[in-house]
């Protein structure tokens, strides 16, 4: 017999997008050009060519997004805001027709029943701001607070939930140290510089917002627990700089007001420096709640050519893998979990991303799309969340990524994470069987999570 599976009746259900990845129309009704905009449009950059010119065309369509949310019964939906929208420039003149946007979504959301978890930034950075240096200016920290300023005074009223970055990780890792994401620098000096003035930044929107606002604010990171392939010495020396350099280089400044310099060093060598204490006070901010991205663990080993951290994954040869290479290990977020509790203490812990993108059959005749390796990922990582919350760890909510398939950064819309299936050229959302699983699963309190699966 499984057991019955049964979450909290407040546990909060929900779905997660970002600004560039659904919206399209980037530069519509007075808005200016961001990173995003500008590097998938750079000639080379993005092997298919695929832009978020029209994307999933979400900024014309919202108001039928939320009636398809509400029908799949979404108790809260994760969204970003694109900054460029707000602030033509990213800092100076507002332009409002960019905040009535996100201002009616919130109220259609709200209207259908739906809490908005809104995230500051999901890496679609002004291009007008990158021009003065983006994340390596060190002005950025006053101007995202700023930024972050504009939305709380016209959307706390409604808006309870607020993140100031997502995943600073990838953002000083993609963006400035390998290059495959926007603004594309390959720069070892440059990374750590990013990943500090982004966690200033987030500091410093904290601080504006408890100021002027009056709910939660948090922060999210993608977490990936690193295993040693072997207990030699070498291996797990790799390990401890792979989870210094991914998990711990953002979350001890956030909770500890400290930073993994060791390992760190370790990693950058003189391109390291330590942060200062007064960049330690501003990045350790009281936080309401944590949200943690959790895709995939990672074996780690010692690899002297993995530039730079000396250290890289090993492949499972029992494993199922997704189509972006992620390793599907539901343990992990447990593990995870375990860890974020026992290392950083008490705090109200969402997911607010996980998912998997695997290659989807056509759409079907009457509707159907079949996805049962997505439908098995689901379950297995929920179960993994319940396992958790059975543990004592003490976690609020889920937002599975994604709602829809969508521009999957430079990687195009070939790699679709939806549980509802997008066709880029017609714009019609068909629900995948993963979609009803996950509809279920809302509507019997996780009950459908081990339930056997849908056969028909
Ligand atoms: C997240 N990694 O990105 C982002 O928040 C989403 O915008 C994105 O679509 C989604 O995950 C799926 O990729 C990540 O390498 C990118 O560990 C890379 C990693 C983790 C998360």
């Amino acid at each position: 017999m499984t057991k019955t599976i049964e979450f909290p009746r407040n546990f909060l259900w929900g779905c997660a997008t970002s600004a560039y990845q659904i919206e399209g129309s980037p530069l519509a009704d007075g808005a200016g050009p961001s990173i995003w905009q500008r590097f998938m449009h750079t000639p080379g950059l993005v092997p298919s060519g695929d832009t978020g010119d029209v994307a999933c065309d979400h900024y014309r369509r919202y108001v039928s997004d939320v009636a398809l949310m509400r029908e799949l019964g979404m108790q809260a939906y994760r969204f970003s805001v694109s900054w460029s929208r707000i602030l033509p420039n990213g800092k100076g003149a507002v332009n409002q027709a960019g905040l009535d946007f996100y201002d009616r979504l919130v109220d259609e959301l709200l209207k259908s029943g739906i809490e908005p978890l809104v995230t500051l930034f999901h890496w679609d950075l002004p291009a007008a701001l990158d021009d003065l240096g983006g994340w390596l200016n060190p002005d950025i920290a006053s101007w995202f607070a700023d930024y972050g300023d504009t939305l709380f005074r016209r959307l706390d009223d409604r808006v309870k939930k607020w993140v100031t970055l997502n995943e600073p990780w990838v953002v000083s890792d993609g963006g400035y140290l390998h290059g495959a994401l926007a603004p594309g620098h390959k720069n070892l000096f440059e990374a750590p510089i990013a990943s500090r003035n982004l966690m200033r930044a987030h500091g410093a929107a904290v601080q504006a917002y408890r100021a002027t606002g009056k709910h939660q604010m948090g922060l999210v990171v993608n977490l990936e627990p690193k295993y040693p392939a072997s207990d030699s010495a070498a291996d797990q020396a790799a390990t401890a700089r792979a989870d210094a350099y991914m998990n711990r280089q953002y979350l001890d400044p956030a909770m500890l007001g400290t930073c993994p310099d060791e390992e760190l060093t370790e990693v950058f060598g003189e391109a390291w420096q330590p942060w200062s204490a007064e960049a330690l006070k501003l990045t350790r901010q009281p936080l309401d709640f944590l949200g943690i991205n959790y895709y995939t663990r990672s074996v780690t080993r010692f690899d002297e050519r993995s530039w730079p951290q000396r250290a890289a994954p090993v492949r499972q040869k029992q494993a199922t893998y997704t189509e972006t290479s992620w390793e599907v290990f539901a343990q992990g977020l447990l593990d995870t979990l375990v860890w974020v509790k026992k290392r950083y203490g008490d705090i109200p812990l969402y997911i607010t991303e996980n998912g998997a993108a695997f290659f989807d059959p056509p759409v079907a005749e009457g509707g159907r799309v079949r996805d049962p390796l997505r439908v098995d990922y689901l379950r297995k990582h929920l179960t993994a969340v319940h396992t958790a919350i059975q543990q004592g760890i003490d976690v609020r909510g889920y937002m599975v990524w994604s709602l829809l398939d969508n521009l999957e950064w430079s990687l195009g819309f070939s790699k679709r994470f939806g549980i509802v299936h997008v066709d880029f050229e017609s714009q019609k959302r068909t629900p995948k069987d993963s979609a009803r699983f996950y509809s279920r699963v809302i509507a019997t309190h996780g009950a459908a999570v081990s339930e056997p699966p849908d056969e028909r």
